[in-house]
């Protein structure tokens, strides 16, 4: 079984920082990948962080996680209101999928209250800021302990 978790970033996500601080608060991409891979190191885990703007290139990257990774963690970001395609690709894979948002999309207009993926994932973690990519690294590493 690997011991990578890998957590996917959809669009947009590589502006955070300077993108509506107010609602995704100001640290970088970056930064929350160093949180998290911190993080995750305490827990014996190893961390394959990515962002694409791309849905198709998520879509490569969710299969990818099915063989390669222990659990994926997905901030899907707009796409995660619009994907089928995303939907099946967590769909088609045994790899535990947890779905990310930094904000609470419920608190939002009511287009971001829809997810194609919360479903078809393990669990959803919104509205902790990028506190939430660290509680999602503990919920995989709970499941797989539990297993
Ligand atoms: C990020 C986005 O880019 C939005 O499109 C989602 C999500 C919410 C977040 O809160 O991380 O609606």
């Amino acid at each position: 079984m690997p011991n990578t978790i890998m957590v996917l970033n959809g669009p947009n996500l590589n502006m955070l920082g300077s993108r509506e601080p107010e609602t995704y608060g100001t640290l970088t991409l970056p930064e929350i990948g160093s949180m998290a891979k911190d993080h995750a190191k305490t827990l014996g885990y190893d961390t394959d962080f990515r962002q694409s703007n791309h849905e198709g290139t998520l879509v490569d990257w969710i299969q990818e996680g099915g063989d390669g990774a222990c659990g994926i963690i997905l901030n899907a970001g707009a796409y995660t209101h619009t994907s089928i395609a995303i939907r099946d690709a967590i769909a088609a894979i045994k790899t535990p999928v947890i779905e990310v948002h930094l904000s609470n999309v419920f608190a939002r207009e009511e287009f971001r209250h829809h997810s194609y993926i919360s479903d078809v994932a393990k669990g959803v973690i919104c509205g902790f800021g990028a506190s939430g990519y660290v509680l999602a690294i503990d919920a995989i590493a709970s499941m797989l302990r539990v297993k």
